[in-house]
């Protein structure tokens, strides 16, 4: 009868060591050794919920924005005669309007409204409601004076306009800093320059 007693309070006495142990051997939390980086939170499982404008195992790498919006574009810069020295309309100022376009000039995907007679040295403003998708790489935007009806003076290129130049736009190029704003200047000697004021999408 005292050795089933022993034998008993040995075992119970073991189990409680043995659990004991087990407690002391039980693994860190998932989170332990888990960094998220850039305001990212850990979950139960261990893994990081990143911000939108982050992805990565640790959110450590910039995420492409949904899409770009452009709310208004700014011309504020260009060039006073064309490439043979010639005005864009013989008798007054150019007849500014903006194309935007996706790819090469054989795709209009949207233009502004003209704004007549416009002076050289001035900016002029043109609200739009423009979206770039942030899958896109390039965007291109080109200026042109628009002749309407009148061939008489200098190149047409696009229907009855004056060709003024072109500017290209690697939206992604900004991501990091997600500026509001952004400036681009003349990228060729024949050119123009704009602004752009943006909205960055991301979710
Ligand atoms: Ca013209
Ligand atoms: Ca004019």
């Amino acid at each position: 009868m005292n050795k089933l007693i022993f034998t008993f309070l040995i075992s119970t006495f073991l189990i409680s060591v043995s659990s004991c142990k087990k407690e002391e051997e039980q693994e860190p939390g998932p989170c332990e050794t888990v960094i998220c980086e850039n305001g990212g939170m850990c979950d139960e499982q261990g893994t990081c919920n990143c911000p939108p404008e982050f992805e990565g195992t640790n959110c450590e790498n910039l995420a492409k924005p949904k899409e770009i919006k452009i709310n208004k574009v700014i011309v504020t810069d260009f060039q006073q005669t064309n490439n043979s020295a010639e005005e864009w309309d013989t008798d007054s100022g150019p007849d500014l309007y903006l194309v935007f376009s996706k790819i090469d000039n054989t795709l209009s995907i949207a233009e502004t409204e003209t704004l007549s007679n416009c002076e050289f040295g001035n900016e002029y403003e043109f609200p739009v409601e423009w979206t770039m998708d942030g899958a896109d790489p390039v965007y291109y935007f080109y200026l042109l004076d628009d002749d309407g009806d009148i061939q008489s003076d200098s190149i047409q290129i696009i229907g009855n306009a004056d060709f003024m130049g072109e500017l290209m736009i690697q939206p992604l190029d900004f991501r990091e800093n997600k500026p509001t704003t952004i400036e681009l200047p003349p990228q060729l000697n024949y050119g123009f320059g704009i602004r752009l004021e943006v909205e960055w999408i991301f979710e």
